[in-house]
């Protein structure tokens, strides 16, 4: 695709010397430690421990340095030397730290001591753990416990989330929001409804026999750099892999390998993409009937001309359902719809679906770009629909693969935080702890977050994560956030969510996954699940950042401890003094999963926890793999008019989430500011801007609320029409909280409806 001369775009691909650079830039600043490349070098191995950025599997074979830019990153970002302690907040006000940017916030340090907010002075205090954990039982003993929200970021452990969901149970209440809801929550409804599986069917093992890849909305160099490895070497033995993404990213388009010496001198990089499609946001349901339209179009001929099948006709009859509704849809739905829709040309579709019909043994990958949107599980729908079309689930090569973000958080689903008590073992919770967990449904995060717009929600618990930087609406929810009774955040370094306050508010400090977890039985492991179902160990090595820290379970356990009334099956100090007694208990509630847990912790690879779908068990309401029909060509929740631009909120290659580690997103070519507007030289010439000017970009959702976000430079770039692009957190106040997919209410931070307000004084 043509690039206009003046787009901002960068010309080296992904991976190579920058990548070194990225980290280097890192390790240079006076807060690495010397230890750090020793502690680098234990990053995602066996009996090492698991990198704390993303999910991406970690396989049974190593590279010597088995990490990426990013997880570098992230992991001196925990070992940093330097601390945010008690001085630190006597000397600056709530208020004031408000002021500072997320960047400044986290560059503060990692928290040393548990503290409580003093209201009359506005300053935090140091405080004990003890009175700590009795202060925060108190109010919680005094709260109906269906008014409270327990919050889980994707980090924590297996060991802490069983806890914390047993926590929540046995104190009366299912509102166990995960940063899930705001992520994969479109997959865990969507592929449920379709697969019978919450999560992806593939494993490694897929990627050395397929044929071809098609990936949608996801992007691999910034976000699970690691995977590029695997998708280099499917390249080199001939796989095709097909992307649909409307920005063109570094490293599905071509990527060295830092880790091949030759590569790296040579710098000849290697083509991760054949074909690249710059999809309009919210386009995919299109482009997939397109491919679909092609494949049936291909069926028709071969079938005239009584050759073989290129549809699996066998094992359609057998494994599914809706296949004969879908048809008919896909045959009445107009090219001309169709090429609308999705901003891409029948050709190229044809050629993409052509692919598809070459190809034996077919993956489908995806993220945000799919899942963030308001009809994104029909997306997810289409893209199974495409799969099941030659019976490319449930063989080896072939399946479905959403890529996970967090660490863990596809673990903390397993494990028991969920607010839908009908996937969690009641039967079995009864039969280990005797009690009667609570019945009623839970609230996910969009309904937390009314629950406290509307004062229902009268407290909330975060184990780890920025819950009030990463949800919409933010202006409204940071006012909301204040009306609660008691706010609880358990986490490692400062950000936004510990200035904006509950009347009662205490910031608990908790260990890095880095650091060593000494407890009464010796150090202990705790355990995660990557994006592909795999279970690992992980020990931390080293020196504590503080020696007030505690560890996560161990502060679950002291909240807990404080709160319940004891009883005999709850064993908080036993389970904290030795966390194979916990992966015990996980093995007896998920058995099925958890086979031998204690004694295969550290599989290398890890051990796989089983997937229904891959073998072809379909656990969905009709027991089959589903056809679904797609009610509608777009994604996007309101209709396009004049002035109204499709808003893709961005994560740059330099920030996990919520932490900003610095203001160079390389791959993309933007350097030293996040406030920026992304838009393609043609749409700034419509709209009558120019490059460098400062606009803002205002809500516009037709729900006359006033929303805006300020001050950001116009920069050309590289998109489809009728669409700008931003950077998460950044436009988070844009969001309407009711804007979110429509089966899970994932918030749909990828076609935001805004317009541009340009001052009228602006140039
Ligand atoms: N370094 C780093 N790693 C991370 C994270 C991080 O912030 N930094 N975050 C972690 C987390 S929690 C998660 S969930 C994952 C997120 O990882 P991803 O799933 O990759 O999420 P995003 O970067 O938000 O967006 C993905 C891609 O979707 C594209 N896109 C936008 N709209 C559309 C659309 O309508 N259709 C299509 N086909 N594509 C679209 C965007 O251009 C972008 O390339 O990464 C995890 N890993
Ligand atoms: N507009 C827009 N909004 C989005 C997204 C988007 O693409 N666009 N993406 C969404 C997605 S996919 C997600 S997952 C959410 C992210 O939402 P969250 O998971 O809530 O946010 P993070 O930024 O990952 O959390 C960062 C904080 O976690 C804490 N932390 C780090 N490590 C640890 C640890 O080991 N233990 C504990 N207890 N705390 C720790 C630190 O204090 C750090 O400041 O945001 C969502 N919001
Ligand atoms: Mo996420």
């Amino acid at each position: 695709m043509a690039q206009d001369d003046d787009t901002v775009h960068y010309d080296g691909p992904s991976g190579g010397f920058g990548s070194l650079k990225g980290v280097a830039r890192i390790f240079g600043k006076e807060w690495a430690t010397p230890m750090a490349l020793e502690t680098l070098a234990r990053q995602n191995k066996p009996g090492g421990f698991m990198c704390v950025s993303c999910a991406w599997t970690k396989p049974e074979h190593p590279h010597p340095a088995e990490f990426c830019e990013n997880g570098a990153k992230a992991t001196l970002w925990e070992l940093t030397t330097r601390t945010c302690t008690p001085a630190f907040f006597e000397q600056h006000s709530v208020t004031e730290l408000r002021r500072w940017s997320d960047y400044d916030l986290e560059q503060a340090g990692r928290l040393t001591h548990p503290m409580r907010y003093d209201r009359a002075t506005d300053h935090y205090v140091s405080v004990s753990w003890d009175e700590a954990f009795s202060a925060i039982g108190a109010e919680l003993r005094s709260l109906d416990p269906k008014s409270t929200v327990f919050y889980a970021s994707g980090r924590a452990s297996l060991e802490t989330s069983y806890l914390y969901a047993l926590f929540a149970r046995l104190y009366g209440h299912n509102n166990l929001p995960d940063s899930s809801n705001m992520c994969h929550e479109t997959t865990s409804v969507g592929l449920k409804k379709v697969t019978g599986s919450p999560v992806g069917t593939c494993q490694l093992k897929d990627f050395d026999l397929c044929d071809a890849i098609f990936f949608f909305g996801q992007n691999t160099g910034t976000n699970s750099p690691r995977f590029l490895h695997t998708l280099k070497s499917a390249v080199e033995r001939g796989c095709k892999i097909v992307t649909f993404n409307p920005v063109r990213e570094k490293g599905l388009l071509e990527f060295v390998d830092p880790q091949n010496p030759v590569q790296m001198v040579t710098q000849k990089p290697t083509q991760i993409s054949s074909l690249y499609y710059q999809v309009k946001p919210g386009g995919d349901i299109a482009a997939i009937m397109g491919m679909i339209k092609h494949v049936l179009a291909v069926e028709d001929r071969l079938m005239a001309e009584q050759q073989r099948h290129v549809i699996d006709h066998d094992f359609i009859e057998q494994h599914t359902q809706g296949f004969e509704a879908l048809v008919e849809k896909v045959r009445a739905t107009g090219w001309d719809e169709i090429e609308q829709e999705s901003g891409l040309s029948r050709a190229d579709l044809e050629i993409a679906g052509q692919i598809y019909c070459d190809a034996e043994k077919v993956i489908g990958i995806y993220g945000m770009g799919v899942t963030q949107h308001v009809h994104g599980s029909q997306t997810i729908g289409m893209l199974v629909n495409l799969l099941l079309l030659r019976g490319n689930i449930g063989v080896d090569g072939a399946g479905i693969s959403p890529v996970r973000g967090h660490s863990n958080v596809q673990g903390q689903r397993t494990v028991g935080i969920s607010e839908k008590p009908e996937l969690v073992p009641y039967d079995r919770l009864r039969a280990i702890f005797d009690f009667e967990p609570p019945s009623e449904t839970g609230v996910n995060t969009v309904e937390a977050c009314e629950g406290m717009i509307d004062g229902s929600i009268k407290a909330f618990v975060g184990l780890g994560g920025n819950f009030v930087r990463a949800i919409p609406e933010r202006d409204k929810m940071e006012a909301a956030w204040t009306k609660m009774r008691l706010t609880v955040q358990i986490a490692t370094k400062l950000n936004r969510s510990h200035l904006v306050n509950g009347e009662i508010a205490y910031l608990l400090p908790c260990l890095g996954r880095t650091e060593e977890d000494m407890q009464a039985s010796g150090p202990q492991v705790v355990t995660m699940e990557d994006s592909l179902s795999m279970i690992h160990g992980s020990v931390g090595k080293r020196k504590p950042a503080s020696e007030h820290l505690l560890s996560e379970l161990a502060i679950v356990a002291g909240m807990a401890k404080a709160t319940l009334p004891p009883r005999p099956s709850a064993k908080w100090d036993e389970w904290v003094a030795d966390y194979s007694k916990v992966r015990a208990l996980i093995e007896a509630t998920y058995p099925e999963k958890f086979k031998d847990f204690e004694a295969r912790k550290f599989t290398p690879g890890g051990f796989f926890k089983g997937n229904a779908a891959r073998e072809r068990i379909w656990k969905t309401q009709s027991g089959k793999a589903e056809f679904t029909t797609p009610t509608t060509l777009t994604s996007m929740g309101v209709p396009d008019k004049p002035g109204r631009y499709r808003l893709i909120t961005m994560r740059s290659n330099d920030q996990f989430n919520t932490t900003i580690y610095g203001y160079s997103d390389r791959l993309r070519g933007i350097e030293g500011t996040r406030d920026v507007l992304l838009m393609s030289p043609r749409e700034i010439l419509a709209a009558g801007l120019s490059e460098g000017q400062i606009v803002g970009l205002a809500s516009d959702a037709d729900d006359g609320v006033e929303r805006r976000v300020d001050g950001l430079t116009v920069t050309p770039f590289d998109l489809p029409d009728g669409c700008v692009g931003a950077y998460y957190p950044e436009m988070n106040p844009l969001i309407p909280l009711w804007y979110h997919d429509k089966l899970s209410k994932t918030p749909a931070a990828k076609g935001v409806p805004v317009r541009i307000v340009v001052a009228d004084d602006a140039p």
